[in-house]
């Protein structure tokens, strides 16, 4: 296993372990003519800007087009398909919660053949960059969607750009057994759904240290990391006195979630200076954006916010936008980690 820290500084890491200063530059402060470059990286996946969907928030295809340009967010991410389909839990799937929601969708899902039969070909011609977020009951399910997915000629999955594989979804029948909560179990799924792709792993909050199950990951040849998943809750309705959710537990997100994302963000960029990083967790505002590109994030998912209002994510794109025009920047990837070494 590697070692937090053990992984060779780049180019791009050694200029962040000299906190270089970033904020400010070429742009003035202010600038309302300035273009900004929005344009970052997740490892090899280049991306006009960095705000994605998050993954089971937008559906698994073109839903959410109805909204806005899809081709216009960095990525979409589409809700974890597995390599059946699946049914997901009994409702209710979702509550409102103080500071968020909590889920208990389960996993509902067409199936992967299903997907890139219906799904993918709408995506595709909306000129969207896909991420395909793919969960499994077992490391062997992850390993035929790999190979599934290998089988394809290139041009019927070109819209996809990478794999984001979810080891870390609280709501499946055993908890004990979710991947993520053991670095050996997680190494091995990376391992499995190795191809073509890059393979970006989404871990759990629920875990004592997530950079002893990122650098498993890494090891095993994941190739950016996804942070983070939903915390582990549970809702009663007191009056009835029984859980509020079909499922009895859930995964909490929204707000409450955000400073937990950003400190594995924070935490793993320390660990990893090279290392591509997705952070995702509560983020409702551009400014929301900006704390976890600083923290050390090269691009960003949205989820919850869109359930409020599904012109989240365009709106902060603008935000980020706007706000490196306030303060300054001129680019996006001058953020990325600027408040380690400060
Ligand atoms: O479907 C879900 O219940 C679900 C998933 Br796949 C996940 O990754 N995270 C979550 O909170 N819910």
């Amino acid at each position: 296993m590697i070692a937090p820290g053990a992984v060779p500084l780049g180019r791009r890491g050694r200029a962040r372990r000299r906190g270089r200063p970033v904020i400010g530059g070429p742009l003035r402060a202010g600038d309302r003519a300035a273009s900004i470059d929005l344009s970052t990286a997740v490892g090899e996946v280049a991306l006009d800007n960095p705000v994605m969907t998050a993954s089971g928030t937008s559906g698994h295809g073109t839903e959410l087009g109805a909204y806005g340009d899809l081709a216009s967010l960095g990525a979409v991410v589409v809700k974890s398909i597995s390599v059946e389909p699946w049914a997901g839990n009994p409702p209710p799937r979702v509550h409102e919660v103080e500071g968020g929601m909590l889920n208990s969708v389960g996993l509902q899902g067409p199936g992967l053949a299903a997907w890139l039969e219906q799904d993918l070909p709408a995506l595709s011609a909306a000129g969207a960059t896909v991420v395909l977020s793919l969960w499994g009951r077992s490391v062997a399910d992850f390993a035929r969607a790999a190979d599934r997915l290998g089988a394809l000629a290139p041009g019927d999955r070109r819209a996809v750009v990478a794999l984001e594989l979810n080891v870390s979804c609280p709501n499946v029948e055993d908890r004990s057994r979710m991947f993520a909560h053991s670095p050996t179990a997680t190494a091995e799924v990376v391992h499995a759904a190795a191809g073509d792709l890059p393979r970006w792993v989404k871990l759990s909050p629920n875990v004592s240290d997530v950079r002893e199950v990122a650098a498993a990951a890494l090891e095993a040849g994941a190739e950016a990391l996804t942070l983070v998943n939903t915390l582990l809750g549970l809702a009663i309705d007191v009056e009835r006195g029984r859980p509020v959710l079909g499922g009895v537990g859930g995964g909490l997100s929204g707000p409450a979630l955000h400073p937990v994302a950003v400190r594995a963000v924070w935490e793993c960029r320390e660990a990893f200076p090279a290392v591509p990083i997705v952070g995702v967790g509560g983020v409702s505002r551009g400014r929301d954006a900006i704390e976890l590109l600083v923290a050390g994030a090269d691009a960003v998912q949205v989820g919850t916010a869109s359930f409020r209002d599904p012109r989240a994510p365009w709106k902060i794109l603008a935000g980020v936008e706007r706000w490196c025009r306030a303060h300054g920047v001129a680019s996006v990837r001058q953020l990325v980690g600027s408040a380690h070494g400060r």
